[in-house]
């Protein structure tokens, strides 16, 4: 065997092994993605075509809401209902509420002997290529891996996290009781992102009152495409209204399961997609292999005592990598 073909054929044996589940060589697959390493980019490449039948959750809100807890009882349901499951928990580690850690680990050890759920923890920082790309890039692998649903946990206070959510096929934004000023906390993004408002915690008091407060600012903001967001309680300790939330899931799926409504969402995403993919790739390109973090430096410093101004650099940087209109 040539030694140039060798790396196919591990690749194509990696992915059949994916593709049939296998448990190391999706955790594999995922590590090779986060690290960013060279054989990920065919990886996902030859698991593309195996993609696009998965059903993607968002479960979002502020720290403590008890995303995980959801998570882990809406995966119970689905797997009692046969469906395979893959979970994604984006910063497990929420220094808030310390928690998490704990619960991550209960929920891990009580479906550690399902071989039909995936969990995996990525940690917030230190990834190469962004961590709503390398989300999505990993809820790609679950996919072509035969997952039929897949949860994304997320904290949902950042730029990034927003970013990890607009990916999901149905999103749900968790608040609970008696946090604060309730849904004047709600961040405007939050509000414009979530299909299906869950009221975790219903078992606390004033739960009734943050049902109206939601169905209140709903009714200020209007439907989209013909959907008003349902205000679903849950009280994910004791498992109660999960299955109320599966059926509003499955109702939010049926409505926008129309082609002409899923091509629309889909060419969206991906035009969302392609475009970061791109971004991303040339600022890597342009800025890390071209010009390199001294020089950006030295320009940082000249702009900054405003010995240079920063459009004439940009055009100086562009100019360099021959992407200059001005010649
Ligand atoms: N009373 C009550 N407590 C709950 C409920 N759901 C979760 N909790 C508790 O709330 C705490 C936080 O739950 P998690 O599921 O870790 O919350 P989380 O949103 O994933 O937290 P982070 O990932 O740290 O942001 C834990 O102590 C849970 O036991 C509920 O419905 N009612
Ligand atoms: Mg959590």
């Amino acid at each position: 065997m040539d030694s140039s073909e060798a790396p196919t054929l591990q690749i194509q044996d990696w992915v059949e092994q994916i593709r049939s589940g296998e448990m190391r060589a999706i955790s594999h697959a995922i590590s090779a993605v986060e690290n960013g390493e060279p054989e990920a980019l065919e990886i996902l490449r030859q698991l593309f075509p195996h993609t696009g039948k998965g059903y993607l959750i968002g479960v979002t809100g502020s720290p403590g809401t008890g995303k995980s807890s959801l998570v882990d009882r809406l995966a119970a349901a689905y797997r009692k209902q046969g469906r395979r499951v893959g979970i994604i928990a984006v910063d497990a580690s929420s220094p808030f509420t310390g928690g998490a850690i704990l619960g991550d680990r209960i929920r891990m050890q009580r479906h550690s002997t399902d071989a039909g759920i995936y969990i995996r923890s990525m940690a917030t920082r230190g990834y190469l290529g962004g961590l709503a790309r390398t989300s999505a890039d990993v809820a790609l692998i679950l996919e072509a891996a035969g997952k039929d649903v897949i949860l994304i946990e997320t904290v949902g206070v950042g730029q990034d996290e927003v970013e990890i959510v607009r990916l999901a096929d149905c999103t749900l934004v968790l608040m609970v009781p008696g946090m604060g000023d309730d849904v004047q906390t709600l961040k405007a993004g939050l509000m414009e992102i979530s299909d299906i408002f869950v009221i975790n915690k219903a078992d606390l008091p004033n739960a009734a009152r943050l049902e109206q407060q939601i169905r209140a600012m709903l009714s200020f903001a209007g439907t989209r495409e013909g959907w008003t967001p349902p205000v679903v309680p849950t009280v994910a300790t004791e498992n109660k209204g999960v299955e109320e939330l599966a059926a509003s899931i499955e109702g939010y799926r049926a409505h926008f399961a129309s082609p002409a409504r899923r091509d629309r969402r889909q060419r969206e995403r991906w035009r969302q997609r392609l475009m970061e993919m791109a971004r991303e790739r040339l600022v890597e390109r342009v800025l890390e292999e071209q010009i390199g973090e001294k020089r950006l430096l030295a320009y940082a410093d000249a702009v900054a005592r405003r010995e240079r101004d920063p459009y004439s650099i940009i055009e100086e940087i562009l100019r360099q990598v021959g992407l200059s209109q001005q010649r």
